[in-house]
């Protein structure tokens, strides 16, 4: 018997419920642990040797450890092929992976930028004011661009639901998430409401949605307070730190940047 796979996680994390949604749909026991002192910039242990940008998720399945949730995705669907989550051709492979490309990266910028404005109090007064505002204008952008994908089909991955569907539904349910939902009536809207049904993704909402503002360690307040202070340096990487300077939050960068709460990444520890 093999020990039960850990993915190191946030319920936050649109990235971990990818990972978490692809296991419980190929039944793949596995516990899912809030790494020690993530979000510091100095993580430690099987954690950061097995994702060393610090980030969820991580995956290790015995010796096997990997970052990055594609990449996760790629490795689960070969290690446990069945039920197979990516379509059958290759074109349609494609269709999917450029779906989960644009999610990972132009979407969940926006949903972490409000995040950080929310959340953790970057950019009090009018100009998150103003930030919040373009953020509603680009994520219905997307809204647009998402029902293109979805065309006349029931399910992002074509007839049945698939990794299309994964890699959409816990950004759309980010963005729900700060009052951001697609209309009812539209074909994204119809599709929000299926996938909501399913169990694997349901779970994952309903995990998400119980991050609370109570004094337990993955609750926002507790993450707020370390970042004031200086413990808990969020990463501003790749898209993140280009949704920040083209939504006009400059200033947020270089105050966090003098203020230290913000961080990149060093080269990778040899
Ligand atoms: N491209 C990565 C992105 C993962 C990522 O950015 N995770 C965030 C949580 S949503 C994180 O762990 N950030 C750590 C930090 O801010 O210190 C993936 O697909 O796994």
């Amino acid at each position: 018997m093999t020990d039960a796979v850990t993915v190191y996680d946030h319920p936050l994390s649109p990235y971990g419920q990818k990972v978490k949604i692809a296991l419980l749909e190929k039944g793949v026991p596995f516990q899912a642990p809030l790494p020690d002192a993530i979000g510091s910039g100095a993580t430690s242990g099987d954690f950061a040797a097995a994702s060393p940008r610090g980030e969820v998720p991580a995956l290790i399945d015995g010796d096997v450890k990997i970052f990055d949730s594609s990449v996760i995705l790629e490795y689960i669907e070969d290690r446990w092929p069945q039920p197979p989550l990516l379509p059958a051709t290759p074109l349609e492979r494609a269709r999917v992976r450029m779906l989960e490309d644009a999610m990972d990266t132009h979407f969940e910028a926006i949903t972490w930028g409000l995040s950080e404005i929310v959340n953790f109090g970057r950019a009090p007064g009018p100009l998150g004011e103003t930030m919040q505002h373009r953020a509603g204008e680009q994520i219905a952008a997307w809204y647009l661009w998402l029902e293109t994908q979805l065309a006349d089909r029931a399910w992002f991955n074509g007839d049945a639901f698939g990794w299309g569907d994964l890699c959409v539904a816990p950004f759309v349910n980010g963005a729900v998430g700060f009052g951001h939902s697609p209309a009812e009536e539209s074909a994204l809207g119809g599709w929000l409401a299926r996938v909501s049904q399913r169990d694997s993704v349901a779970q994952c909402a309903r995990a998400a949605a119980a991050v609370g503002f109570d004094s337990d360690a993955v609750s926002l307040p507790a993450v707020r307070q370390a970042m004031e202070q200086g413990l808990f340096k969020r990463e501003y990487r790749d898209h993140r730190l280009e949704w920040m300077i083209k939504t006009g939050g400059m200033e947020v960068v270089q105050d966090g940047l003098a203020r230290q709460n913000i961080r990149f990444i060093d080269p990778f520890p040899g």
